[in-house]
């Protein structure tokens, strides 16, 4: 409120404030303005990427006077607002996002015809904002969008990568790298030069008694570097409620070089100084599911938590609140353990610099945060080594050694007679060197945990952290499930599906409540309806098929059945499974008669993904999915009946394209892996089936659209353990088709056998850790009936039409409200009907 304009002279400001555009000649006026003075161009150079940012500035600036005014009633409500902490977010093109969500995007399309453009065009010139890996930075996406659209008060904080996940190129049939500089023309952020927040690592911890005796606490970092804001405004749907991703941008405290080393002559050392602090935000690492330990991802969490705690509670404090009211005003939610930090650095905040007690300090942050765990998969579980942690954050250490010591306290208290169990649930693993479990510092921080599917909620329960279970007791551990935002996976990736339904359901509110699709089910025998519906999909299939052309050079017939793959390449999403059940077919066709070949449904297989630049196993899979396809797609006696595509680069701006275009997509991660999944969601929520195993999401699909409607396959995860007991200690009986298909593999069928050695091996020698060989026959056993149900056309329509109008629970909407009412406690904040119309 200071720094405001006095009363007097606010009528001038209300006069002449933004205003944006309301209808086409405004918005081409507005892009016309964008290209001749901020971006000193005109008609006579004006090209496609001129014309993106032209419309993209246009658009923005109404963004920015709905985001200004939400903050600002945000502000005045003085309500509760939410905090969701990710170290990703995987938001894609923004561009076609926001015309959609601030209901612009036909104006836009007329208004940039009028000027000479294809709106597609302008929209693919923009780059993703691929600040992320997969599946959990994506969720971060559609939670953005989710809580706007529902009016909730919320910020995301993350960190702004210079670098995102990397672009894969595949050559000769290999994964290469090329690094993702995306921030040449960002017009959707905002640098905030003003918000700057110094962090500090390394340095000294000192004990004395201040003048009144009391005892305090001080560390002295040994390196500080600066945090500067770059804010993101996330309009909702329908709605001028505009939220606020701030992302964290680092730089050397110094704000240039330091001068001193520079006028001594110490020219590269200033300049390496420099590099050094922008180092901790430059690049996004590319892993998933798999925690590695390095100095620099800690650094990056405590840099990133450090900043938006320090702004979180600037932000409380202006309010002039009693301490204890913190969690009534803040709720953070934890991305994963990514940011457990939090919790040390909220109690340090607390103690070291505002005074409290430590109990006092201590119920505060537990009522505060909330963290989401969506993984069981051990590499995944972080761990910090204690000798590194105590290095580059001395105090944080101490404080964590005493949350531990009282928690084991109580623990003890609780449970005098189990001795074991304090080692067990002690967040300091005691192992050379010792190792701090994050996981359980979440847990312990925290006053809800939550899993991402039922399945996965149940076996956090009752594996990883049974023991918190009967610490904290069951009301402490819940299950959110996973949703996915309609708004950009169905009305914008398949917009004429999203046309169809609102023709028959009254419009596009199914768009803000998704069980309305549950109308479309009264269609399943409608001839009419059923031809609409399949000429949509085969035209997102000839949209797919050309993808496939220009960037493959490969023709596909859009007539075959699309069977697709796409996720991040993983021994535990059993992508070698799919790639040796396509050798199996590829078998088949070529031991069959030409006869016999004439009553096989034609098929696409399409893969793609991309691997960790350091997980070996992964790229091999890639390199025998090209391999084979290189094969397969060039044999005569195949034909149409087989191809093999891998589409290189899958992101979220291909996943738009690639999504409404299959038939049946494959989850066939081994049960109890996949905690989620949530492009099983997408693929359903536009006409697609699923061939998938009882694992993550897959088991609450079933029970919405129905045991008919999906193709499950392969042993539960209550059978696993024994399983893999049964290979450790018993011979391993690899299933006859597969030994086929690795009796082609050996016999250089693809290329080099020795290549592939390592995939091979993973089965046949060291335990089939994933049991690919124990779900083979049923895999292929049930691609035949996919195969057999695909003939009849008219029941597979039917299936995919049932399927969608039951996926309505799958609304990252319904699951934003589960958590706002069951974990966060905050309301929407609606806004007034004047300010909706400008
Ligand atoms: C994924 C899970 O694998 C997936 O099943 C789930 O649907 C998704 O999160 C959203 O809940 C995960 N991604 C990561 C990434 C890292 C570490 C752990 C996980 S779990 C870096």
């Amino acid at each position: 409120v200071e720094a405001s304009i006095p009363e007097p002279q606010r009528e001038a400001w209300k006069k002449f404030q933004a205003k944006g555009f309301t209808n086409k000649e405004e918005f081409e006026r507005e892009v016309v303005r964008h290209v001749e003075t901020t971006l000193a161009r005109s008609m006579f150079n004006c090209d496609e990427t001129a014309a993106y940012a032209a419309a993209s500035l246009a658009l923005r600036d109404r963004l920015i006077t709905q985001w200004n005014r939400t903050q600002q009633r945000q502000t005045f409500a003085d309500g509760k607002r939410v905090y969701y902490l990710s170290l990703e977010f995987l938001m894609g093109r923004a561009l076609d996002n926001a015309m959609l969500n601030i209901g612009a995007k036909d104006i836009a399309k007329d208004g940039l015809a009028d000027l000479g453009f294809r709106i597609e065009d302008i929209i693919s010139q923009e780059h993703d904002a691929a600040l992320g890996n997969g599946g959990l930075g994506r969720l971060a996406a559609c939670f953005l969008d989710s809580m706007a659209s529902l009016n909730i008060p919320a910020w995301g904080y993350g960190l702004r990568y210079r670098y995102g996940i990397f672009k894969q190129e595949i050559v000769d049939g290999y994964q290469v790298e090329v690094p993702d500089y995306w921030l040449d023309f960002n017009p959707w952020e905002f640098p905030r030069h003003d918000i700057v927040v110094d962090i500090q690592f390394y340095g000294n911890v000192r004990k004395y008694q201040n003048e009144q005796g009391k005892n305090v606490i001080t560390w002295d970092g040994g390196e500080v570097v600066q945090a500067v804001a770059y804010d993101v405004p996330i309009p909702g749907y329908d709605t001028v409620s505009t939220n606020n991703m701030r992302l964290w941008s680092s730089k050397a405290a110094s704000g240039e070089f330091d001068f001193q080393k520079f006028n001594s002559g110490d020219y590269e050392s200033s300049v390496a100084d420099q590099q050094r602090a922008e180092t901790i935000s430059a690049v996004l690492y590319p892993n998933d599911n798999l925690d590695r330990g390095k100095e620099l991802r800690l650094k990056q969490q405590y840099f990133w938590v450090a900043a938006s705690l320090y702004d979180i509670v600037r932000r409380f404090k202006k309010s002039k609140r009693a301490w204890v009211e913190f969690s009534d005003q803040v709720a953070i939610q934890l991305n994963d353990t990514h940011p457990t930090l939090a919790i040390v650095e909220l109690q340090r905040i607390l103690i070291d610099l505002e005074g409290l007690e430590w109990d006092e300090a201590w119920s505060i942050v537990t009522k505060t945060f909330g963290y989401t765990n969506h993984t069981v998969l051990p590499e995944a579980l972080e761990k910090w080594s204690v000798p590194l942690f105590q290095n580059l954050l001395p105090r944080h250490l101490q404080i964590i050694y005493d949350i531990n010591l009282y928690f084991l306290q109580t623990v003890e208290r609780k449970f005098p007679k189990e001795r074991e169990l304090l080692g067990r649930v002690s967040i300091i693993e005691e192992s050379q060197p010792k190792m701090i479990r994050m996981a359980y510092l979440a847990i312990v921080g925290s006053h809800k945990v939550n899993g991402v599917a039922e399945l996965h909620s149940d076996l956090i329960k009752t594996t990883i952290f049974k023991d918190f279970v009967r610490i904290f007791g069951p009301d402490n551990f819940t299950n959110v499930t996973n949703g996915i935002t309609p708004r950009r996976w169905l009305h914008q990736a398949n917009p004429r599906l999203s046309e169809l339904i609102a023709s028959k359901t009254g419009g596009l509110d199914f768009l803000k409540d998704l069980n309305i699709l549950n109308e479309l089910e009264k269609f399943v025998d409608d001839k009419e309806f059923k031809k609409e519906w399949a000429e949509i999909k085969y035209a997102n299939k000839v949209r797919l098929a050309k993808h496939i052309k220009t960037t493959t050079g490969v023709t596909v017939n859009p007539s075959a059945l699309f069977d697709i793959q796409v996720k991040r390449i993983h021994e535990y999403k059993r992508q070698q499974m799919n790639i040796f059940g396509v050798i199996h077919r590829y078998l088949t066709i070529k031991a069959m008669t030409p006869e016999e070949r004439k009553k096989l449904a034609p098929r696409v297989s399409i893969f793609g993904g991309k691997a960790a630049p350091g997980y070996w196993m992964a790229k091999t899979i890639i390199h025998l999915i090209n391999q084979v396809g290189s094969v397969v797609n060039n044999d005569k006696d195949v034909g149409d009946l087989l191809k093999v595509i891998f589409l290189e680069d899958y992101n979220v701006s291909k996943a738009e394209i690639i999504v409404p275009a299959s038939d049946i997509s494959e989850h066939i991660s081994t049960a109890g892996t996949e905690a989620s999944g949530t492009s099983n969601m997408k693929f359903v929520l536009n006409g697609g089936l699923i061939i998938g195993t009882c694992d993550g999401a897959n088991i609450e699909i079933t029970r919405e659209i129905g045991e008919n409607n999906i193709f499950l396959f392969g042993n539960l995860a209550e059978d696993v353990e024994d399983l893999r007991h049964a290979h450790t200690y018993g011979a391993h009986n690899l299933d006859p088709d597969l030994a086929k298909v690795f009796d082609a593999i050996k016999a250089n069928t693809f290329g080099d056998a020795g290549s592939f050695g390592a995939l091979v091996s993973a089965i046949e020698d060291h335990g089939d850790y994933y049991l690919v060989s124990d779900d083979f026959h049923s895999y292929i056993q049930t691609q035949a009936l996919v195969d057999e149900a695909y003939k009849d056309q008219d029941e597979w329509v039917s299936k995919t039409i049932l399927s969608v109008s039951r996926m309505g629970f799958f609304s990252s909407d319904r699951c934003i409200n589960e958590y706002a009412e069951t974990i966060w406690n905050v309301e929407p904040l609606v806004p007034e009907p004047q300010e909706r119309n400008g």
